[in-house]
């Protein structure tokens, strides 16, 4: 019965519980808060489970408070652009939502008929917009959450001008269900772009792929998705979704852009493209879709292909350091981990790369993930672009942030939730106040 609720999607992350509980409102989940308060029980809030960090799963017997429930949405303002919904509410609702009243929804992924607004919220996801929208805290106007006494917090204003104290639905977002349960969210919609255009470019190198991206942001189109994938990613995904090839020659990397513009937007991509000579070893121009199958299939496609589940890092590095990052860990990789298959593709305008290992031993899963963080460290990186830090890269925090930061984050979360109820073992913490000792109990490890 609780299968479904203590392993995540790609099997490596399998924990235990002993209750899932779903509530149907806020006061429900105030409710289950104060009773797990009241006898020292740890609780894992969960979304649509789409997480790639182990952080909504009970790997130490904690409940699991499922915000499911919470699923309508309450307002699309078509003047205001904003919408207000259900932690429950799924992307893909959300942007339905928007479109029927002539907007959308800045937040889109893959995993977008299952991820929930509370989801995205609490691991501030990033997804294939950050580059014209920014992350999901971008999109946040106001929240509804249950603190760990059970109270609720209600920040909720429809526009951005409030400056008034802390931005408490910022600190929200991102805090992997730590600070409080997400219960509702106030979110901005934006406006369609005009003349949406996809193109599909072979290129010979990750340099030429930046090249011609900044190309394409100075002629005047505006790039709503950028993404870089490799002839081994392609190859992957053609043979588990039974695809043609992309482009008639084979390349190395490939980029996938989408821009949008006036009415000559497609003149203009073309004109860039022709002006961009060596940088494109072949590409197509497209309307349509089609070509978005090719990177969505990334994720489910190495699943399968794997014989164990995969290591998942997503990591940035700054633009300047990508190429040389994707050399070297290719290099490291090949030598110290030969029989490890690395396939990566990203959000490249960001700079996020996501490194995934295919076919690791379990016995070598944290001695590769500290290879590749040391690498990325060594290049001024951040080991987490989009996922959060979840189970998997809670070791390596001090590789990307300073004692007296997490000591600062430690305080913080302290002072919201003294008996360390929420999300026990994610994220550093200090000692809780007087917890006692029972399933999923509130002490750190
Ligand atoms: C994506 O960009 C997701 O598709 C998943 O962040 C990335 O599977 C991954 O490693
Ligand atoms: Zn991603």
């Amino acid at each position: 019965m609780t299968a479904r609720y203590v392993t995540d999607w790609t099997g490596r992350w399998n924990g235990t519980t002993t209750a899932v509980v779903r509530p149907a409102d806020t006061e429900q989940v105030s409710h289950v808060i104060r009773v797990c308060r009241r006898a020292g029980i740890g609780v894992v809030p969960q979304g649509g489970n789409t997480g790639l960090v182990g952080g909504s799963i009970p790997l130490h017997g904690e409940i699991v408070l499922s915000l499911a429930r919470l699923d309508s949405i309450t307002a699309v303002d078509p003047i205001g652009h904003t919408i207000a919904a259900g932690a429950g509410v799924t992307v893909a609702r959300a942007q339905a939502a928007a479109r029927e009243a002539g907007l959308i929804f800045g937040v889109d992924l893959a995993s977008r008929d299952s991820a929930t607004l509370g989801g995205i919220v609490a691991t501030n996801a990033g997804g294939v917009r950050v580059i014209k929208y920014g992350d999901t805290r971008a999109q946040l106007l106001g929240i509804e959450a249950v603190i760990s006494d059970g109270s609720v917090l209600t920040r909720w204003k429809t526009f951005t001008k409030d400056n008034v104290g802390y931005h408490l639905p910022s600190l929200l977002a991102g805090s992997e269900g730590t600070l409080a349960v997400v219960t509702r969210v106030l979110m901005k919609l934006r406006v369609p772009p005009p003349h949406i255009q996809l193109a599909m470019a072979g290129v010979p190198t990750i340099g030429s792929a930046l090249e011609l991206l900044d190309a394409l942001r100075r002629s005047g189109l505006t790039v709503e998705a950028a993404e870089l994938m490799t002839d081994a990613g392609i190859r992957l995904v053609r043979r588990h979704r039974n695809l043609r090839p992309p482009l008639v020659t084979d390349t190395p990397f490939l980029l996938l852009a989408e821009v949008s513009g006036p009415a000559d937007a497609e003149t203009m991509m073309l004109e860039t493209f022709e002006g961009a000579g060596d940088l494109i070893i072949d590409a197509t121009i497209e309307h349509g879709s089609r070509l978005w199958g090719y990177r969505e299939g990334h994720t489910e496609s190495i699943n399968a292909s794997s014989t164990t589940p995969p290591v998942k890092l997503d990591i940035t590095t700054p633009l300047a350091e990508l190429e040389s990052f994707v050399a070297d860990l290719t290099r490291v990789i090949a030598s110290e981990f030969p029989d490890v298959r690395l396939i990566f593709f990203g959000h490249v305008a960001d700079g996020n790369v996501h490194v995934n290992l295919l076919d690791v031993d379990p016995e070598r899963t944290r001695e590769i993930t500290g290879v590749v963080f040391e690498l990325v460290a060594a290049h001024d990186g951040s080991i987490s672009a989009e996922h959060g830090i979840g189970r998997s890269k809670a070791a390596w925090m001090h590789l990307a942030r300073s004692t007296v930061d997490v000591e600062v984050m430690k305080a913080i979360r302290h002072s919201i939730d003294p008996s360390l109820i929420l999300n026990p073992h994610i994220l550093p913490a200090a000692r809780p106040a007087g917890a006692s000792r029972v399933a999923g109990d509130a002490t750190p490890r």
